[in-house]
């Protein structure tokens, strides 16, 4: 194989976000874009020679070609294996399997997750490391790096490679091997749950369910486990098949976007369980006939549950959530005396929890939900461990939703988006909350007093490394919470989250909506941001 150096400039802007490196995919397609990243990456790492990288994605467009481009880079720089899914397509809970089950040196993923697809829309493009997870902060930082300095990447002149017939090809020095994307998936699946019950609970009609793949990448995943090994109808899995643009639409998991699902579960002949799953298949929305349950409740019922799933049935060493997540998690965690974590938003805060054996379950409210058999969120499996747990408890999702709230507490819990706010006004909306953290403790509004306001910033109890500036933090002395952050996935703008929750207590007043129930913390988030003034907007985009 003759190794080409192709000469190149530095793009400024390839510094990698909460996951990974995500632009429009015209950014993405300039001259070199995507071939300095990935030598970046390269350049960055070291003792890969000869060892295997796994390469797949959502399927989004530019998916391909993007592949094709990585493998001449990957062979050029002396990997000696390429393992690839069949299409070019591995969701990302797959990728991180298949990187353990290997004991592949990492993987590239590509996806931008829940952002719309298409020649106009976005792309993206994240290393996980050997453990299956994502580059941890001090790798992405160095990726950044190089790629401001980078003049030269390295490739080979071959012909495409054949990305749809499953097996092995020899290219030179470089093997490439082209595995089915779900059986390596589906098989751990099985050993985590009790599929035989499921079976029967389908089969039986105690279960009937629908699930909306949103025309991404766990169609195929879905409608193998659900629909051929657990013998679900296949009109169970709807928008099945992957599409390059989703559609045309957002394949983001939650009541805005997957709007057909809900639309159904809301209906009078909603089945007893409905989901969703994102872009890449990491993302989870549940729902239950006429109920939704959100992304916080639903990690501290897993985690109130866990006995009930086989593969957790020693219970948990620990539970570890985004400090935005809502704190229900810990309710039960203090409750089972199990230790708590709370990380920085992004999943890579997780790995070293998760290695060291300090948590089993972790999640977050941006509708990710994961545990440590692999070092990513898992859409399916969410999927599953609910289906597992109302087969076990023979209870609709509403009652199991109910008797977790009567004895714990209600969280009650929403999150208001502002997307692609100009980005010096969302800067001086974070300088404004900043001015004010040293005054706001103790003072009174209504019936919330500030007990202290802060920006979090998180130790690693594992590597001692430290992240700061994630989230500006107001709490109340009666445990409410205000949070305000800038989204590190948007390609527009910035995107204000604020994060607003209230605690509960009382059974005959948790089933209020949770807009109704929040207004007055609402009102303070906005005296506090002044988004509404400062934008000139009167709404947020989305509501969770
Ligand atoms: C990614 C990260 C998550 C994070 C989410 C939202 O998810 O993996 O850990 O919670 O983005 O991040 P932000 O609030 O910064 O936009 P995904 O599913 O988009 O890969």
């Amino acid at each position: 194989m003759q190794i080409e150096m192709i000469t190149t400039h530095p793009y400024n802007d390839q510094n990698p976000g909460t996951s990974g490196l995500r632009k429009k995919v015209k950014v993405f397609q300039q001259p070199g874009y995507l071939e300095n990243f990935v030598q970046s990456i390269f350049d960055s790492l070291e003792g890969f020679a000869g060892k295997s990288l796994v390469l797949g994605g959502d399927g989004r467009y530019f998916n391909r070609a993007a592949i094709q481009i990585i493998i001449k880079i990957a062979a050029a720089n002396g990997f000696g294996e390429l393992i690839i899914g069949q299409g070019g397509l591995l969701s990302t809970p797959a990728a991180s399997h298949i990187i353990r089950k290997y004991h592949t040196f990492g993987g590239l993923v590509l996806s931008a997750s829940h952002n719309p697809g298409g020649p106009e829309e976005d792309f993206g493009i994240k290393y996980n490391v050997g453990n299956g997870g994502p580059a941890p902060e001090k790798d992405t930082a160095a990726f950044y790096q190089r790629s401001q300095t980078i003049n030269v990447y390295k490739t080979i002149a071959m012909d495409d490679i054949d990305l749809d017939n499953i097996g092995t090809q020899q290219i030179g020095d470089l093997k490439i091997t082209i595995i089915d994307p779900v059986s390596d998936y589906a098989e751990l699946m099985q050993s985590i749950f009790d599929f035989p019950l499921l079976k029967q609970s389908i089969s039986s009609g105690y279960i009937t369910l629908l699930f909306d793949a949103m025309h991404a990448i766990t169609g195929p995943y879905a409608t193998r486990i659900l629909v051929e090994m657990l013998g679900a109808p296949a009109e169970s899995v709807i928008n099945a098949v992957p599409l390059e643009d989703f559609g045309g639409h957002h394949p983001d998991p939650n009541l805005a976007h997957a709007h057909e699902l809900a639309h159904v579960m809301f209906s009078d002949h909603a089945p007893t369980f409905g989901a969703a799953s994102d872009g890449d298949g990491d993302r989870n929305m549940i729902t239950g006939r006429h109920i939704f349950v959100t992304p916080s409740d639903s990690l501290a019922i897993m985690a109130a549950n866990a006995r009930l799933i086989p593969a957790y049935a020693q219970g948990l060493s620990g539970v570890a959530r985004s400090m935005p997540t809502s704190q229900a998690v810990d309710r039960v965690a203090a409750s089972y005396n199990i230790p708590c974590f709370e990380t920085p938003t992004g999943w890579k805060f997780f790995g070293n929890l998760l290695d060291a054996g300090k948590i089993t379950l972790c999640g977050e409210e941006s509708f990710g939900t994961g545990s440590n058999h692999v070092r990513e969120k898992d859409g399916l499996w969410a999927v599953l461990f609910w289906l597992n747990l109302i087969a076990k408890r023979r209870q609709p999702v509403a009652d199991i939703v109910h008797e977790h709230w009567q004895k714990f507490g209600r969280d009650i819990y929403c999150r208001h988006d502002y997307e692609a706010v100009e980005t010096p006004i969302a800067n001086a909306i974070v300088g404004h909350l900043r001015s004010q953290l040293p005054i706001l403790p103790d003072q009174a509004f209504g019936e919330y007093t500030v007990k202290y306001a802060d920006e979090f910033c998180y130790e690693d109890s594992v590597d001692g490394s430290i992240s700061r500036n994630q989230g500006i933090r107001v709490g109340f002395t009666n445990g409410s919470r205000i949070v305000f952050r800038l989204s590190g996935t948007g390609t527009v703008g910035a995107t204000l989250r604020i994060y607003i929750e209230r605690f509960e207590p009382d059974v005959s007043r948790q089933d209020q909506d949770a807009q109704l129930a929040l207004a007055e913390l609402i009102e303070l988030a906005e005296q506090f941001c002044e988004v509404k003034k400062r934008t000139g907007r009167d709404a947020p985009n989305v509501i969770t």
